[in-house]
């Protein structure tokens, strides 16, 4: 007798499936070592699926009728690098860039976890909806890069799509992997991404602010207290852990002590 497929969702098995997988979201400033830390959970532990942060299609924005155009190449159909225009431009570029950065995000928090015979499966995201606005958007704002326009449009569009799909996107909790600003400059330095090149300092601690308000002072003056009841892991980042294993399992095992909690 044939072996059957390992497993076969009708629609409705698939809605079971989503409701039985816990989600989380790996929060945390630029170059702090989230998708490091991504790459790790998935290739250890069973059971997990990541899903990284899309910044490919924010560097080569494609454009829909490049499917029929057979006749450019493929430097002429290759988009638009709105991360680098964002950097660039920020005045320009800021609120269209934040605005794509949300919908590719709302999109990959709306994908169905992937079909594998998983006991206890997890979704874990770098990176969400809320750091898109809460983080980034709204220091934009702050900074004058977004109009008070702009700024309405972004919010009354936030809103209203989460409205719509809150149970589809909630977050069963969040690890937040935090490091000095000057770590994650040093590590941005590092990795030399070229859109990231003039990223100032004082940028990293203004996004440091933010994210330490909202998972580690939990302040609950800030627009995002209705979060508050979400459980925070806090995750000290600054210590090197991309090469050391030891320090790697016990990140590993927080994590899988958070995740059980949840
Ligand atoms: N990195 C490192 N040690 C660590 C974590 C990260 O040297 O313990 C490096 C990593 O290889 C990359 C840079 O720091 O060159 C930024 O890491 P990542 O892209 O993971 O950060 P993210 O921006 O996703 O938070
Ligand atoms: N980014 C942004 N606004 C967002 C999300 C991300 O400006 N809403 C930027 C910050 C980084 C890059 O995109 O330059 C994401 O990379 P990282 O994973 O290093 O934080
Ligand atoms: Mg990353």
């Amino acid at each position: 007798m044939a072996t059957p497929p390992k497993r076969c969702f009708t629609p409705d098995s698939n809605r079971r499936e989503e409701k039985r997988c816990k989600k989380i979201s790996i929060e945390g400033n630029i170059a702090a070592g989230k998708s490091t830390l991504v790459r790790v959970l998935g290739d250890r532990l069973e059971d997990w699926e990541v899903v990284p942060e899309p910044i490919g299609k924010w560097c080569s924005l494609q454009n829909k009728a490049d499917d029929v155009n057979q006749d450019l190449s493929s430097s002429q159909k290759s988009g638009g690098n709105i991360l680098q225009m964002m950097y660039t431009d920020p005045r320009r570029w800021s609120y269209t860039f934040q605005s794509y950065a949300f919908l590719s995000r709302i999109r990959a928090q709306l994908q169905p976890p992937s079909l594998k015979l998983a006991e206890k499966p997890v979704v874990c995201y770098e990176r969400s909806v809320y750091s898109d606005r809460y983080v980034f958007a709204s220091s934009h704002y702050e900074s004058g890069n977004l109009t008070s326009e702009e700024w309405s449009v972004y919010q009354d569009q936030h809103t209203w799509l989460l409205s719509q799909f809150l149970p589809m996107i909630h977050l069963d909790g969040i690890i937040y992997l935090r490091a000095q600003p000057q770590k994650c400059m040093q590590r941005l330095q590092m990795r030399s991404r070229e859109e990231e090149q003039d990223v100032p300092l004082e940028y990293l601690e203004q996004l440091h602010q933010k994210h330490d308000a909202w998972l580690y002072h939990r302040d609950p003056n800030q627009e995002f207290a209705f979060m508050n009841d979400v459980p925070i892991l806090v995750v000290d980042a600054d210590e090197d852990f991309k090469n050391d294993r030891i320090k790697q399992e016990a990140i590993l095992d927080k994590v899988q002590d958070f995740v059980s909690s949840l």
